[in-house]
């Protein structure tokens, strides 16, 4: 067995009061078992852990988290402080955790700021964002193209720190293809179309001409982009519709994005990846306790892939993308 580390790894709290988001995510029999587990971080997590070779893992708030609390000032006050108890945490056993922090963007000069503490102050790794956020009232999105996020780009340009964008539902009101069929929200369907469409949102606005070292992580085999890739570029060359961006989207998705294997152990789709991006753009993860830590591990541990590669993806890439052991 490989050691791995591991990054798409969730957390949840009760002071304040974050964990009750995930509640919807279970059934009402399955739902006590996981807020425990959200809410342990080095009891029965670590031993799991032990039991999956999973070296290092990676902590971040659970989706949506902050970007649904609207109010700029409660979401600050929540970022801040939950981003304390990670630390804590971590500080505990710094050997086998680090963590991503949470980012209040409904105010991007104080999500700026945060960024900055997290990761001088309290040796976060980057941050990790659940997608678009609701800014001032729970109707109104924006996305992290927004021309007002400017100067939070450049400071995690600057501070050379990865962000990982994670799903979230997109709200009802905006979604009128799923209406009848609740099925298609949560991590079976829309969770990915919504992240991979915020995705090409970045890549078009340009966003990576302006920092071409920037590195923005997708979870889940990278969200069905890296299978339709191709074609978004076959077309674009046909009908730009006025596209910012000055390369073609594959030259981002080779240069600007790393994909990690939380929630997708199947082994076609990791070769298509590998196939498009490389292996040095794949880093192993589960997902937990929304995904079976075991299962993660199972899979990738019989995959049958080249020794350089299976290291790579188990954590050297981990290793450089995070720059564990640099800070
Ligand atoms: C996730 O973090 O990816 C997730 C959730 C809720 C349900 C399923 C899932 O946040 O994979
Ligand atoms: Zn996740």
């Amino acid at each position: 067995m490989i050691n791995k580390i591991a990054l798409e790894e969730h957390f949840g709290a009760t002071e304040p009061n974050i964990v009750a988001q995930s509640e919807e995510h279970f059934t009402p029999q399955a739902w006590p078992r996981h807020r425990d587990m959200l809410l342990d971080i080095t009891d029965r997590r670590l031993a799991l852990m032990d039991e999956a070779g999973i070296e290092i893992a990676v902590l971040s708030l659970l989706s949506p988290g902050i970007q649904s609390l609207h109010d700029p000032a409660q979401a600050t006050d929540w970022a801040y402080r939950l981003n304390d108890h990670a630390a804590e945490q971590v500080a505990q056993r710094p050997d086998r955790f680090g963590s991503f922090a949470a980012l209040a963007l409904q105010d991007p000069d104080a999500a700026t700021t945060e960024l900055r503490r997290a990761v001088t102050e309290l040796g976060m790794v980057g941050a990790l964002v659940n997608g678009f956020s609701q800014v001032g009232d729970a109707d109104t999105i924006v996305y992290l193209d927004d021309p007002r996020y400017a100067d939070f780009w450049a400071t995690v340009a600057e501070l050379d720190v990865p962000v990982y964008l994670h799903p979230r539902d997109p709200l009802p009101s905006t979604s009128p293809q799923y209406d009848g069929h609740p099925w298609l929200y949560g991590s079976a369907w829309a969770f990915s179309v919504e992240t991979a469409t915020h995705m090409l949102r970045l890549m078009g606005s340009g966003l990576f001409d302006r920092h071409p070292g920037l590195q923005v992580i997708l979870g889940h085999l990278g969200e069905l982009l890296p299978f339709n890739i191709w074609r978004t570029d076959h077309r674009l060359k046909v009908a730009p519709r006025g596209i910012a961006a000055q390369r073609p989207f594959g030259d981002y998705l080779r240069n600007n994005v790393v994909v990690t294997t939380s929630g997708n152990f199947r082994t076609p789709a990791l070769l298509n990846v590998i196939a498009e991006m490389g292996a040095d753009r794949i880093l192993f993860s589960a997902d937990y306790p929304f995904e079976d830590m075991l299962e993660a591990a199972a899979w990738f541990d019989a995959l049958e892939l080249n020794e350089p590669d299976l290291r790579k993806i188990a954590s050297e890439n981990a290793r450089r993308v995070l720059r564990l052991g640099d800070r």
